[in-house]
């Protein structure tokens, strides 16, 4: 078999093509009809026969940054079968840092959002894109519309396993986002891998309410489903209400946690509710053990949470049979070796925290035009740092404990504060500032800025929060701004933000929901 990612769904879809693939729920923005894993086939297959017409050849990359729908998931399929590496971006970019991902990876095809062609087509061709085409959730884009006279038959491009399958900017502390490189053996190891351990089959019906710019809703729900040739229902986004009401069909839910503790406020979620449901599973964010309880309390479910990283896709798991411990992330996988190393470099003893480090087919290739980045990340022998903090309990059972990185997580989606302070310090009002995650109910951390103003300034909450909007991707703009004289400094002159996530550890109200 080809080390195409592909060949394995194909050979799936091959051995059962009437059986369902994705069916859509009431009132989705696309046409409401199911698609049959026949239908994946001749639809990706269509699409990958555009982009061998446009001139994409294997090795090329294809971004996307489109809206959530079923012909998108067939062009990310589509640019597997050509033997391109799929960029998907977030539609929730600003234009620069769409520019910035274009530019730097230099796609030979960009698909848009319809509504955006006319702003992003000039930018991405100044950014050295050769093609864009824009795909709507409706089948309204020009890729639609140029795929629907192309042949339906494609054969899918062989790719050595090391070949590249996708690239998915993800930030730094320092400096600018960075392409991770991820391969046709990465990901096909990885979905193999989840599928074996959670269980999943052609009887599975999974409800996929996630992003598909990301590895979780792409690589690990989308591919679980597919390496298994489970179906899924589709939802645009996450909604609390069409998840409780299509969950007597379904089986399965993949989701962060602030998926799980906003289904908890919903008084239909009841145990009778959840009766066929075979797994609830959680991850990209800490999951509260306190949240794990009530949800295990109101369903009968213990949640299943997992860990896992943009550069190596998942790392560790609860069990499926076994004690899914609240707090804990589980076992490595299959495969992959995970250990935990001290500050003095060695490995850490039973219940002592040390970096979390990760060898093994799931790690990534390093980083898009940045051979240098990676390296510092990778031990002599070859562990990947994920500058996370965890330790292994008696049982074997792996728990977080912190990050290393000044990362927040908010509502699964990561903010790196350094990207946000240096958009807070071009601002003339603003001398200084420390961008610090605070415990939020709903989205477990939320972004606070802590901003010094210039002599004689007086900044303007709203005004700088209006600025950073022009900058910034919606999500990474602070929730709150508190402005104060001077920032506190230890006595070597660095910003304390221990202390700054102490004072502000109430900004957002009390941490849980009740
Ligand atoms: C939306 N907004 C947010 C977030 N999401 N702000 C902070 N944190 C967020 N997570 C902002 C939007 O910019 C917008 O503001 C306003 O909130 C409303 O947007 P809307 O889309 O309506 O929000 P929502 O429907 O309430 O979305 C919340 C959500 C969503 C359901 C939690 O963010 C989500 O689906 N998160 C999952 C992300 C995910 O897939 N992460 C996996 C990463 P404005 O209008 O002012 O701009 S992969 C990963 O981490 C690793 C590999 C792993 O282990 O999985
Ligand atoms: P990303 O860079 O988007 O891939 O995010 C990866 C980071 O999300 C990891 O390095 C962890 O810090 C965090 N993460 C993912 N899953 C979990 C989890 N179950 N518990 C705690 N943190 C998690």
């Amino acid at each position: 078999m080809s080390g195409n990612l592909f060949s394995l769904f194909e050979e799936r879809a091959r051995s059962a093509p009437r059986s369902a693939f994705l069916t859509s729920p009431r009132g989705a923005p696309w046409s409401e009809v199911d698609y049959s894993y026949a239908d994946l086939l001749e639809r990706s297959g269509a699409f990958a026969n555009l982009f061998a017409q446009t001139g994409v050849r294997p090795g090329d990359r294809i971004a996307a940054q489109t809206d959530k729908s079923p012909d998108a998931l067939f062009a990310y399929l589509g640019a597997l079968r050509v033997g391109a590496a799929y960029l998907p971006l977030n539609p929730g970019y600003t234009d620069e840092e769409t520019a910035y991902a274009l530019s730097d990876a230099s796609p030979a095809l960009f698909l848009c959002r319809p509504e955006a062609s006319g702003r992003l087509s000039p930018i991405a061709a100044a950014s050295g894109v050769k093609t864009t085409l824009s795909l709507g959730v409706a089948g309204d884009g020009e890729a639609q519309t140029l795929a629907r006279d192309c042949d339906a038959a494609f054969k899918t491009i062989s790719r050595a396993p090391d070949d590249l399958a996708a690239i998915l900017y993800t930030s730094g502390t320092t400096g600018r986002p960075k392409g991770a490189m991820l391969s046709h053996e990465n990901l096909r190891s990885n979905c193999e891998a989840l599928r074996d351990i959670w269980r999943f089959s052609e009887d599975d019906a999974l409800i996929h309410a996630l992003p598909i710019f990301h590895v979780h809703g792409l690589f690990v729900a989308t591919n679980v489903c597919l390496a298994a040739g489970a179906r899924m229902r589709f939802l645009p986004r996450f909604d609390a209400e069409e998840i409780l009401r299509l969950m007597p069909e379904a089986t399965s839910l993949m989701g962060v946690p602030t998926f799980y503790s906003r289904l908890l406020a919903r008084p239909d979620l009841t145990l009778e509710r959840a009766a066929s449901m075979r797994v609830f599973i959680s991850g990209s964010a800490p999951l509260s053990p306190e949240t794990h309880d009530r949800f295990k309390a109101r369903t009968g479910h213990a949640i299943l949470e997992r860990y896992g990283m943009t550069e190596t896709g998942m790392i560790a798991s609860n069990p499926y049979d076994g004690d899914r411990k609240p707090g804990a992330v589980g076992f490595p996988l299959p495969g992959v070796e995970v250990r935990v190393t001290n500050e003095a470099g060695r490995p850490a003893a039973e219940g002592e925290t040390g970096g979390i480090e990760v060898r093994g087919p799931n790690v990534f290739k390093g980083y898009w035009n940045r051979p240098e980045a990676a390296e510092t990340e990778f031990s002599d022998d070859g562990y990947f740092r994920t500058g996370d903090l965890g330790h292994f309990d008696a049982s074997g059972y792996l728990f977080i404990d912190g990050r290393e990185k000044d990362l927040i997580i908010s509502g699964g989606l990561n903010v790196y504060p350094a990207e946000v302070e240096a958009a807070l310090d071009r601002l003339p009002s603003v001398a200084e500032s420390a961008v610090i995650g605070a415990p939020h109910a709903d989205l477990g951390e939320a972004v606070l800025a802590v901003i010094a103003p210039e002599t004689g300034a007086a900044p303007d909450a709203k005004e700088v929060i209006k600025s950073l909007r022009a900058n910034l991707a919606g999500y990474k703009v602070p929730k709150k701004i508190v402005v104060i004289d001077a920032l506190p400094r230890n006595a070597m002159g660095k910003i304390q933000k221990s202390v700054l996530r102490q004072t502000y550890e109430d900004a957002f109200g009390p941490r849980s929901a009740e």
